[in-house]
């Protein structure tokens, strides 16, 4: 085998072992204790009864109804979903049961991050409600002051509105454009997006304007 067809077998190779991985894992993942599945949606890392490492008793219960619908997304200006809270508060070490109802016709989900990873894959707490309907699930947060973004990972969903925070104790501060709560700081980004747009028509015009002097040049 020469050096190049070497290089082509190990990077097949490298491709093929590193999808059977990923495939493994999304097995595993269907098959997750904690998680429900039918036509009205589902619920992923739900947690009734196993206690973070860092607590030694459930210091709080908690029960939250949370309504997803696009009329929660009118009072705040450029967006088209929303909540009808983008802010809850919980005690560290608590046990939170989430009621979340979907008005629209579209899936909407409500997915928390930051959880460890030891008690919920990804560190996830993930619920999704088909249009009409309403799921319920329950976590236990650890013993940190955290504050846990929320969102729905629809594409676009969070962009538009269905962005929120949970905040365990006093928090870790406010995440960024959550509706009604913090500043838009994405509109920094849009900035810099335009910029960035500017440069690359500047670098299409400079590629066009050396191609036709390389092809002048070789045509004389
Ligand atoms: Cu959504």
């Amino acid at each position: 085998m020469s050096r190049c067809e070497l290089g082509v077998f190990l990077f097949f190779s490298l491709l093929v072992g590193a999808s059977s991985v990923y495939g493994v894992d999304e097995h595993r993942h269907h098959h997750m204790p904690g998680m429900s599945m039918d036509v009205s949606g589902m619920v992923m890392g739900n947690n009734k009864d196993k206690l973070p490492d860092d607590c030694n008793e459930i210091t709080g219960e908690y029960e939250i109804n949370v309504v997803a619908g696009t009329r929660y997304a009118k009072p705040y200006a450029s967006t088209m979903f929303g909540f009808n809270e983008h802010e809850w508060r919980v005690k560290p070490c608590s046990r939170i049961t989430v009621n979340f109802k979907n008005e629209d016709d579209v899936r909407h989900q409500w997915m928390l991050h930051g959880l460890p990873k030891y008690l919920y894959d990804r560190g996830m707490f993930h619920m999704e409600a088909s249009g009409g309907h309403t799921q319920t699930g329950v976590f236990i947060v650890p013993s940190d002051d955290k504050t846990y973004l929320v969102h729905c990972d629809i594409a676009q969903h969070m962009e538009k509105g269905m962005k929120a925070q949970l905040i365990a104790g006093s928090g870790s501060g406010d995440l960024w454009s959550i509706p009604g709560i913090s500043a838009d700081f994405e509109r920094v980004g849009g900035i810099h997006g335009k910029k960035g747009s500017l440069i690359g028509l500047f670098a299409v015009f400079a590629f066009i304007v050396a191609f036709i002097i390389v092809f002048r040049l070789f045509s004389l």
